[in-house]
């Protein structure tokens, strides 16, 4: 099965292998590949090797490790397009998964510098800062740190946000949300956000900044957050 001849080292063989067999659906989302002592046996190299390849595929977000338990192989990760103004809600309802929140923190702060010109607040201007965990089919996506002037939305509270914030904004304040900035950067997973996401660190994460206006480019959020790496995949059209 392996080309020990071959230019290609063994263990990129083994993990070519093992992907092509998890794209067949041999080993099936959620379910145990075979152990590293199996495997060993199976392709007669050493635990190092094996250990190699599993190490690559679950870099590239295929297989997942859980402590003492083994190694899984893991669900597709979601696509999400970055050129259209989506809600998180609507981006898992598209893709016939069911969205859901935990809203962490919910309050009424003084907003830093940088939050306070991007959202063009005048002196005195209070936010709501707002700390959500979304989910999608019950795992953990992404976590968002959201700042709303409250000028622009009072009365808000806490059990409003246990849904869509646009369809809120949209359906509930009438309001026209138009367009937004975004930033994406990589990164790594923080250990506070790794208990939050329920993922051991260190992991890879995305972080995403997005400034929304409304109708006449009124700034009404800034959103900072945190994407895990092996649950997305990012895509965009692009044109020449
Ligand atoms: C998306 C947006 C976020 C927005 C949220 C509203 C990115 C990077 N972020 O997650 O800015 O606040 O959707 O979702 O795309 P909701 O309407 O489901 O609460």
């Amino acid at each position: 099965m392996l080309d020990k001849q071959s230019p290609i080292p063994i263990y990129i063989q083994i993990e070519e292998q093992l992907k092509q067999q998890i794209q067949q659906g041999d080993f099936p989302i959620g379910t145990a590949i075979p152990s590293e002592r199996e495997l060993t046996e199976r392709f007669s190299v050493s635990r190092m090797t094996v250990r190699q390849s599993i190490t690559n595929l679950v870099n590239d977000g295929l297989l997942y490790r859980e402590k003492g338990r083994g190694t899984f192989v893991a669900s597709p990760k979601v696509e999400q397009p970055l050129n259209g103004l989506t809600s998180f809600t609507e981006d898992m309802l598209a893709r016939g998964m069911t969205p859901s929140n935990k809203v962490i923190v919910f309050e009424v702060r003084d907003p830093d510098a940088d939050i306070a010109a991007d959202l063009q607040l005048a002196d005195g201007d209070k936010v709501y800062f707002i700390e959500r965990i979304r989910f999608a089919d019950e795992k953990t996506m992404a976590i968002e740190r959201t700042y709303l002037p409250v000028e622009r939305f009072p009365g808000l509270h806490r059990d409003l946000l246990h849904g869509s914030l646009y369809a809120m904004i949209e359906e509930d304040q009438q309001l026209k949300i138009s367009h937004a900035t975004q930033r994406m950067e990589a990164g790594l997973l923080k250990k506070e956000d790794a208990e939050l996401l329920q993922i051991q660190s260190p992991a890879a994460i995305l972080m995403i900044e997005r400034i929304s206006y409304l109708d006449g480019d009124l700034p009404f959020e800034v959103v900072r957050s945190t994407y895990r790496a092996d649950r997305y995949k990012f895509i965009t059209d692009i044109q020449r």
